[in-house]
């Protein structure tokens, strides 16, 4: 055996238990282990296996840690024809959360007994792969069509009695897990129970199971767009009833490669490590114990407050929502109770969640009765003075210990702490919006932030379901200043000729959530225009990145909530039409600063889009304001709407090849602006040594 893996003889039992924390991924190790294990359970004087996990999950999937190197046998595939073949009744007993490669694992055994409060699940098209080890084509044998469709594409897992129901375990055990397996195996071989084989049935397509497969395919390539793990999930699927089994895994096994050597399962795997990077603050000592946050203020009952309070409200914490007036507040609350009852009408929450979650929130117009919170979050309007007057009215109310958190989108943390007496518990906390939906919070530390402050407010985002990402002080912090040069170039790109639905379009074909200007009218059109008009011309920039937004705004097309800005929009459905008035101001303002519009390639937009993306993102990470280049690329998959097939600007330069990012953006200062096109030094320096950013 191996370290990972034991194997003993218990009475006509032989136990294989997998000691490989933190989740028994299938390393190396643990497929040896096991290959040895089952060799010599096939040899002794068992009558069944039964495979344990010690720790606290069942295999949790193949080691992805492992790709991309160069693979050892024993290959899993082999493993489990290994354990589908043995001689020996074989049993898999599951807790935590059997996944990927680990499910699989189990499907090849003849019995399954999980814990009732264990999942398993097939989540590999996350990682832009698909079950490459008999999953595609035991899974639809054992629970048919459908069951195989939901678990595969959305990837998401399933409790251990749903499993039961839909035939994927045997047995749920309530207690010991380890008893109840072992008993559960002595009675089936006391039973002569028989070696039933997944792989032995024989699965035909009725007419049903065609229509759902390709429905999954439409729905597919609208949901997944421009992904291609989900779609090869329905070939396989497809396979499992045309081909038999063999042959079924063959083909699996042609699409599983397909989809380890496309770039977005590269991407996906970046992600899936980045997302837990991120997490983790290289200049914070692991022994730095964040606070108990228990009692959260929150200042501002408007849009981001609100939304802030549903976050804390949902994770069990006691929120107080304060506002200058009864009137401020109550129209919060009401914001907060509207959301909710949408989220009852489409069955996403019960109507007593919704009161378990209300009654978490207390709502008051005087600051004192955020004297005993742990934690309070300043949602108000984005003025600096107005923030410094907040802060220092908290300053005298709040408990020694508390954190003082703004939730400003550009002020300067430093110059909000300065209003207080205690600059060491001041830090930013950036939601976005809407605060109870958008994954991302950017945790921006400022100059004099305590590092127990910093980990509290790291590990108050976990908590309450975001992926909180570290920033330094800037203006912008990580995304909102890498989103300025982004929409600069669309501006440019659209002065120059392309029109506002052709630059939306390119952008959203090449995988982003929404168009630039598309975003611009639904966050409004007036948030920049009164953001430029506090900056001088010089500030400013190019007039040519902003002569139309102004133009729109003055003409009172504000974006959606005006019913118009770049695009109107349809009242009912909210549909966005491209506006020849629209062109008209885009003309004149050609006119006006000489420029003569010309063919702009969808290519051409999305390689200055993305490329100003990744320029500015290098200079970050020069500054230090991000402490990694994979924590750029969470910030943008999950604020920003940045395809996690791509990885993130970071990461998709890289995979596309700094080399190319120099020579592309090169061509840009010759042939676009010198100015706007300066290569961050970074990127230059790495394209020239080889080395990743
Ligand atoms: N391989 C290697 N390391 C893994 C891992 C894996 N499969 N899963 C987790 N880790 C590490 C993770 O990086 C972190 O490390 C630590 O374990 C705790 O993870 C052939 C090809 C199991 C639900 O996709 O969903 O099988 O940061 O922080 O929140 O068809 O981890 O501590 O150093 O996420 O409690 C399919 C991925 C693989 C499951 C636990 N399986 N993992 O969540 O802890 S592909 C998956 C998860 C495959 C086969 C195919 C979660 C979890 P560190 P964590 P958690």
């Amino acid at each position: 055996m191996t370290d990972a893996v034991s194997y003993t003889l218990e009475g006509n039992l032989g136990v294989i238990r997998v000691n490989n924390p933190p989740v028994n991924a299938l390393s190396h190790g643990v497929r040896s282990g096991m290959a040895e294990a089952l060799t010599t359970a096939a040899e002794d004087t068992s009558e069944a296996v039964v495979i344990l996990c010690e720790g606290r999950t069942f295999i949790a999937g193949a080691d992805i840690t492992e790709f991309g190197k160069p693979p050892k046998p024993p290959f899993l595939p082999d493993l489990l024809a290994q354990l589908d073949n043995h001689p020996k009744l074989t049993v898999a007993a599951i807790h935590g959360t059997a996944l990927g490669g680990g499910f699989e694992t189990a499907l090849s055994c003849n019995y399954r007994v999980a814990l009732a409060s264990a999942k398993v699940g097939l989540p590999e098209v996350k990682l832009g792969l698909l079950p490459g080890a008999g999953g595609t084509q035991r899974t639809p044998r054992l629970a048919g069509i459908a069951t195989a469709i939901d678990l595969m594409t959305s990837g998401n897992p399933i409790p251990a009695e749903a499993a039961l129901q839909k035939g994927l375990i045997d047995h749920v055990a309530r207690d010991n897990l380890a008893e109840e397996a072992i008993a559960y195996a002595k009675q089936l071989v006391a039973d002569q129970a028989p070696k039933r084989q997944a792989s032995a049935i024989t699965l035909t397509l009725n007419e049903s199971d065609r229509e759902l497969i390709s429905k999954a395919r439409s729905n597919l390539a609208k949901k997944t767009r421009g992904e291609s793990a989900p779609q090869r999930i329905i070939d396989c699927i497809e396979a499992s009833a045309e081909l038999d089994f063999d042959a079924g895994l063959k083909r699996e096994r042609e699409l599983f490669m397909a989809c380890m050597e496309d770039p977005q399962s590269a991407a996906l795997r970046h992600m899936f490590f980045a997302e837990r990077a991120a997490a983790k603050i290289d200049s914070i000592d692991t022994s730095v114990e964040p606070a108990q946050v228990q009692r959260v203020g929150i200042i501002g009952a408007g849009t981001m407050g609100g939304g802030i309070a549903m976050c804390f409200a949902q994770a069990g914490i006691q929120v107080t929502l304060i506002d200058m007036s009864d009137e401020a507040v109550t129209a919060g609350i009401s914001k907060i109770k509207a959301n909710y009852d949408i989220s009852v009408k489409r069955g996403r929450l019960s109507q007593d969640q919704v009161e378990a979650i209300m009654s978490q929130i207390k709502s008051s117009t005087h600051f004192e009765d955020l004297a005993d919170a742990d934690m309070v979050i300043e949602a108000v309007f984005e003025n600096l003075a107005v923030k410094k007057e907040v802060f220092a009215r908290l300053d005298t109310i709040c408990k020694a210990d508390a954190v003082l958190a703004s939730n400003t989108s550009y002020q300067s943390i430093d110059d909000i702490a300065a209003a207080t007496s205690r600059p060491e518990s001041v830090l930013g906390m950036h939601f976005f919006s809407p605060a109870n939906v958008m994954k991302l919070l950017e945790v921006v530390k400022g100059d004099k932030s305590s590092d127990r402050v910093i980990a509290t407010a790291m590990a108050v985002g976990k908590r309450i379901g975001k992926t909180s990402v570290l920033s330094g002080m800037c203006y912008g912090f990580i995304g909102n200043r890498m989103l300025r040069p982004y929409a600069r170039e669309a501006a440019l790109c659209m002065m120059e000729g392309a029109s506002p639905a052709q630059i939306d379009a390119a952008m959203e074909q090449w995988g982003m959530a929404m168009g630039p200007l598309a975003v611009g009218d639904l966050a409004g059109l007036d948030i920049g225009y009164k953001a430029r008009e506090q900056l001088t011309d010089e500030q400013k920039g190019d007039p040519a990145s902003y002569c139309v937004a102004d133009r729109l705004v003055q003409a009172g097309r504000l974006g959606q909530k005006s019913g118009a800005g770049y695009y109107r929009y349809d009242p009912e459905t909210r549909q966005r039409i491209a506006d020849p008035d629209v062109d008209a101001i885009i003309d004149s303002c050609r006119q006006e600063l000489g420029i003569a519009a010309r063919a702009v390639s969808d290519e051409e937009i999305v390689d200055r889009l993305i490329l100003a993306l990744a320029n500015e993102g290098a200079r970050i990470l020069e500054e230090g304001i991000a402490q990694r280049a994979s924590d750029i690329d969470v910030v943008y998959c999950y604020g920003y709407g940045f395809p996690r097939h791509r990885g993130g600007p970071m990461h998709y330069v890289q995979a596309r090849g700094l080399a190319w990012a120099v020579k592309r953006m090169t061509e840009f200062q010759q042939n676009l602006n010198q100015d706007n096109w300066s290569i961050a030094p970074l990127i230059a320096n790495n394209a020239e040594r080889g080395e990743a950013l």
